[in-house]
């Protein structure tokens, strides 16, 4: 198990004690080196039991050499990433220690503090060079001087089980075995806890001299990658510890980006090249996205998820004519922009950009971009209930959010979105006190009756439908529903319910959105009613359309 920010739950047994286990176990154990948070998750997905925090490639990947040149504090940061991103001990090359025993002393508490299981000093001197460049003009360290930071370090720590891995760099500096054995044996006996033995031969020959005088006073640890040729049975056999695979990830990793890179430059086309990169999801994965969207799950209020849109754009608007001929009423021009873009604009004005577009007669002439879309094929045959069903019964993966209900053939002033949002009613609309226009222009409309008429008092208090129609009476109509719906997230699967219901009742296919208002009012539903004057307009007419060009 990889660690997404999760565990509460402590971990046993402790980085620390796993490392110490390793070290001192029977067989022979392999460290890969590590860099950043991703390489060191890529390292425990590997199945390493732990990790190397290497100074060559923790530089590298900065930028800088690897003399000391990005701080101490700028590794321990990064040490921070890696062990958030990892649940197995990670072993700090911790290049001289920064310093004399005092700054060892701070090193250990810090790493301590920061989950790092093993610290691993060498005896040089800061600022450090790297073994492979020039290493025989490297000075060592006074071995008097180095027992000190060594014996700080062990005084400092905490945690019994954390170790201190001392490196002999006397090899690498020109000197032979018994120099290397001097140093080890006084290392040891400052509270050394194993001794890395380096050696930048081609063969393992320095390394296993060492090991055979050494024998098993501590364990030993060995970087081969000089002498990579040497088969690891032969280390196995020797009695080695550890093996560290000390740069791999790091030189893996360059070719890869330049040849991208060059390929880039070259080419000019990410066609190129996509076939050779790891996908995007891939990234995610090794960022352990998935364990976000459950946290947010459990911890975001299901009311302050993205509000998502329905707009129910499926019928051709035969009453416009040739304006239909090869394209859809929603996607008919006003003022140059189609009247779906005058619908979506007036949404992400108010901040709601999920939006799913029903369609129905041809279906490809409403492409605008950045929407979803369901296709109603039986269009003509049935209702905008049947529409809506399809839209409710797509996936909707961000799901959650309320719902708004509108139509492809109304476009509204974008205030009307914040009087619909405002109520916390499951459901709400908006209801148009200037109703006898419509009447006086004898055209079909969505009458409401409701619980009080629109007046100055009704303002202060709550109005409820009791019913929508086209067929409401003068005497019983309230107002004129402008087609807006919005359902709290709570209630949508209750909507859902009923849609589907009527739905599949064959005396509901041509049901409109007005019968399903009365339905929900007829279940006990309270569908909430917000009075407001104009600011809308139904385009059904070519009429309308000029109107719309005038409104918009
Ligand atoms: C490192 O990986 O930074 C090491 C090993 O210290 S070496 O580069 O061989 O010195
Ligand atoms: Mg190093």
């Amino acid at each position: 198990m990889v660690a997404h920010l999760q565990p509460p739950v402590p971990e046993r047994p402790r980085r620390t004690t796993r490392f110490r286990e390793l070290l001192h176990g029977s067989d022979l154990e392999f460290l890969l080196e590590a860099h950043n948070g991703i390489s060191a998750r890529i390292g425990e997905e590997a199945g390493f039991k732990a990790l190397w925090a290497g100074g060559l490639c923790m530089s590298a990947q900065f930028g800088v050499r690897d003399s000391n040149e990005a701080s101490w504090t700028q590794v321990l940061e990064m040490l921070e990433f890696m062990v958030d991103a990892t649940t197995i001990p990670i072993l700090l090359d911790g290049d001289t220690g920064y310093g004399n025993f005092n700054n060892v002393r701070r090193l250990v508490r810090k790493l301590e503090q920061r989950g790092v299981a093993a610290v691993c000093i060498e005896d040089k001197l800061y600022p450090k060079t790297n073994s492979f460049i020039d290493g025989d003009r490297q000075q060592l360290a006074d071995i008097e001087e180095f027992c000190s930071r060594i014996k700080a370090g062990k005084d400092a720590q905490r945690d019994d089980d954390f170790a201190i891995i001392t490196r002999v760099e006397a090899f690498i500096a020109g000197w032979g075995l018994a120099e290397a054995l001097r140093r080890a044996e006084a290392y040891h006996a400052a509270g050394s806890d194993g001794i890395l033995i380096h050696s930048a031969l081609a063969t393992p020959k320095e390394v296993l001299a060492f090991k055979r005088e050494w024998a098993d006073r501590s364990p030993v640890v060995i970087v081969p990658t000089k002498y990579y040729a040497t088969p690891t049975e032969v280390f196995r056999e020797a009695g080695f510890s550890l093996v560290i695979w000390a740069n791999h990830l790091l030189r893996a990793a360059i070719p890869a980006m330049q040849e991208c890179a060059a390929t880039l430059a070259r080419e000019q086309n990410l066609r190129s090249i996509e076939d050779r990169v790891a996908p995007v999801k891939e990234i995610f994965r090794l960022q352990g996205a998935s364990e976000l969207q459950e946290a947010e799950d459990r911890y975001l209020p299901r009311q302050g998820r993205d509000a998502r849109v329905i707009v129910l754009a499926a019928s051709r608007g035969s009453a416009l004519g040739e304006l239909t001929a090869d394209r859809p009423k929603a996607m008919v021009e006003i003022r140059g922009q189609p009247l779906l873009a005058h619908i979506v604009a007036a949404y992400n004005a108010a901040g709601i950009k999920r939006i799913t577009v029903v369609r129905g007669y041809l279906p490809a002439a409403i492409d605008l971009p950045g929407l979803a879309y369901v296709d109603n094929p039986d269009y003509a045959d049935t209702g905008e209930l049947v529409s809506l069903e399809r839209a409710l019964a797509a996936p909707d993966p961000d799901g959650g959010g309320d719902l708004y209900v509108s139509y492809g053939d109304v476009i509204f002033k974008r205030y009307l979105l914040d009087t619909l949002a405002e109520p916390a009613d499951d459901f709400v609309i908006v209801a148009d006190t200037d109703w006898r226009a419509s009447v006086n222009r004898a055209r079909a409309a969505d009458y409401v009756a409701c619980t009080e008429p629109h007046s100055r008092h009704a303002f202060y208090r709550e109005v409820y439908l009791t019913r929508c129609a086209e067929d409401i009476s003068e005497g019983e109509c309230h107002g004129e529903w402008m087609g807006l719906l919005k359902v709290n997230a709570r209630a949508v699967p209750r909507l859902r319910e009923l849609v589907s219901q009527m739905a599949a009742t064959p005396g509901h296919r041509r049901a409109k959105l007005h019968h399903l208002l009365t339905a929900l009012v007829a279940r006990g539903e309270k569908v909430r009613v917000v009075y407001t004057t104009g600011h809308w307009l139904d385009v059904d007419s070519l009429a309308d359309v000029l109107a719309a060009g005038r409104f918009a």
